[in-house]
């Protein structure tokens, strides 16, 4: 019975965020959807939660009841009991069901409606050369990142490359396409609330909203390899301004040859 009450309080206190808990819980959310997801992870864990509690009560009461001290006389074996099968398949059934339809408003609010693409090499809005405003690259071990150039379109000869640092604008619709080089990875923004499996051959787009300023974790959830643990990077989230001087100082280091450089001297 200590390590259920211990479990369960252990859970309570982190949850909470309590001294010295605190920050063991959810990783701070950055994110316009964040707050939806949250909403459902906490709503199935206190009803998955409840129902802990009471099966574990029920059983401590069974137990303590039913123990060979209190009840003296032998034991009698029964053949079941139709009506109590019933309920205890129809009970979690029902429970599963309606979890199964209330994550549905989640998944729509999140994950259904993408925002617009940029128009791709072909300056057509629509065709199927369309991208996103930026593009990363899962391979064994690193996020490989690619940025449309000066002409603004992904997928041309001036795209700019970073590996493992990508940089968005704060407060702005970001799509970014998915891919993989190799083997399966999993794309993991903790504090956008964003996961999303790399899949060799498959283009994926994952959209979200940063609504605030900073730098976070980007991880690989999928074990890919000896080098799994390698696979980290950061994200740097900025004003417009901010990010679009990075972009200007990644197209100076990337264009520069020791032509230019004397040129410059
Ligand atoms: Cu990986």
């Amino acid at each position: 019975m200590a390590v259920p009450i211990l479990g369960v309080a252990v859970f309570v206190w982190a949850a909470n965020g309590w001294y010295p808990m605190y920050g063991h819980w959810l990783p701070k959310d950055v994110s316009a959807h964040g707050h939806v997801i949250d909403g459902l992870f906490d709503f199935i864990l206190y009803l998955t939660g409840a129902v802990f509690i009471a099966t574990g009560l029920t059983l401590f009461v069974f137990l303590w009841r039913y123990d060979a001290a209190r009840n003296p006389q032998p034991v009698k074996y029964s053949h079941g009991n139709h009506t109590l099968e019933v309920v205890w398949s129809i009970l979690p059934a029902a429970t599963l069901l309606f979890i199964a339809i209330y994550q549905m408003n989640t998944w729509a609010q999140v994950k259904l409606e993408r925002p617009p693409l940029l128009p791709g090499p072909d300056r057509i809005e629509g065709t199927a050369d369309d991208s996103a405003m930026v593009e990363v690259t899962g391979r064994q071990f690193e996020w490989r990142i690619r940025y449309p150039g000066k002409d603004q379109v992904l997928l041309t000869p001036d795209d700019l490359f970073t590996v493992n640092e990508l940089h968005l604008p704060v407060d702005e619709e970001v799509v970014i396409a998915l891919k993989s080089e190799d083997v399966l990875h999993s794309f993991f923004l903790p504090n956008l609330r964003v996961k999303q499996d790399a899949v060799v051959g498959m283009k994926q787009f994952v959209w979200f909203k940063p609504v605030q300023e900073g730098s976070f974790d980007i991880v690989c959830a999928e074990l890919c390899g000896w080098g799994h643990y390698k696979m980290k990077g950061r994200i740097t989230i900025a004003s417009r301004t901010k990010f679009l001087a990075w972009l200007d100082e990644i197209d100076r280091a990337q264009n520069v040859d020791h032509y230019s450089v004397e040129s410059e001297e």
